[in-house]
């Protein structure tokens, strides 16, 4: 059976502030949707298994120190470097959910300093995504969660620049979800918009590119 016959995967995305929950509710979701019988595969930005993702680790980790444009724009190459194989990986009927994606990168990079649309233009012609999923929750209500680790970016007054910046990115297509609620509600809600979006795509919903 050739691709253009094929249904194909639903692009859904995951954004929300450090400690939202989104790692857990990725996992959540893949097996949900594995046990519906869509092939699913779960994703993350940044990946840092590739060259360019180690450089981003090692930024994160504080083991580098990087000028904020060249950064941003090692996080947009990381995306540019995996853009091919999400095309082929849907177009293939896969459905994949990906954990951060070009939101994270224009909005923490917007909350240093950098002007917004000079940090959206590297991600202009990426895929853009069936559906944005933002876990709302406060950045004090995030810090209580266990904590932050020792990565760049884990502070509240930091975070709380970030969710202004998240707030002026999001469109009235992305779902917002309460991520203060019970894990099995916010599960619950999550399940419902993807499985959507997923038939969707299977019935042939055209992919899109950002930034348009
Ligand atoms: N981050 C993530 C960015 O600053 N730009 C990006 O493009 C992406 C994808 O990296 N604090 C930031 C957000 C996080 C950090 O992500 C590491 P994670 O999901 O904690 O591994
Ligand atoms: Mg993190």
């Amino acid at each position: 059976e050739s691709n253009a016959t094929k249904p194909r995967g639903a692009l859904i995305v995951l954004e929300g502030l450090d400690r939202s929950g989104k790692s857990t509710q990725c996992a959540k979701l893949l097996s949900f949707l594995e046990g519906s019988g869509h092939p699913t595969e779960l994703w993350r930005f940044p990946d840092r298994e590739t060259s360019v993702g180690q450089m981003i680790s090692a930024y994160l980790s504080n083991k580098s120190q990087l000028d904020d444009h060249t950064i941003h724009l090692l996080f947009s190459a990381n995306r540019w470097e995996k853009r091919s194989l999400m095309e082929e990986k849907l177009k293939s009927g896969t459905t994949l959910i990906v954990d951060r994606y070009s939101y994270s990168g224009v909005a923490f990079s917007s909350a240093k300093g950098l002007g917004i649309e000079w940090c959206k233009a590297p991600e202009i012609g990426l895929l853009a995504p069936d559906s944005v999923l933002y876990l709302d929750i406060s950045p004090e209500r995030a810090a209580e969660r266990g904590g932050y680790g020792d990565e760049r970016y884990e502070r509240v007054e930091f975070q709380r620049k970030v969710a202004d910046f998240y707030q002026t990115l999001r469109d009235s297509s992305w779902k917002i979800i309460d991520a203060g609620e019970a894990m099995e509600e916010v599960e619950k809600k999550i399940q419902e918009v993807a499985l959507d979006r997923v038939e969707e795509c299977a019935k042939g919903k055209p992919l899109s590119l950002l930034w348009s």
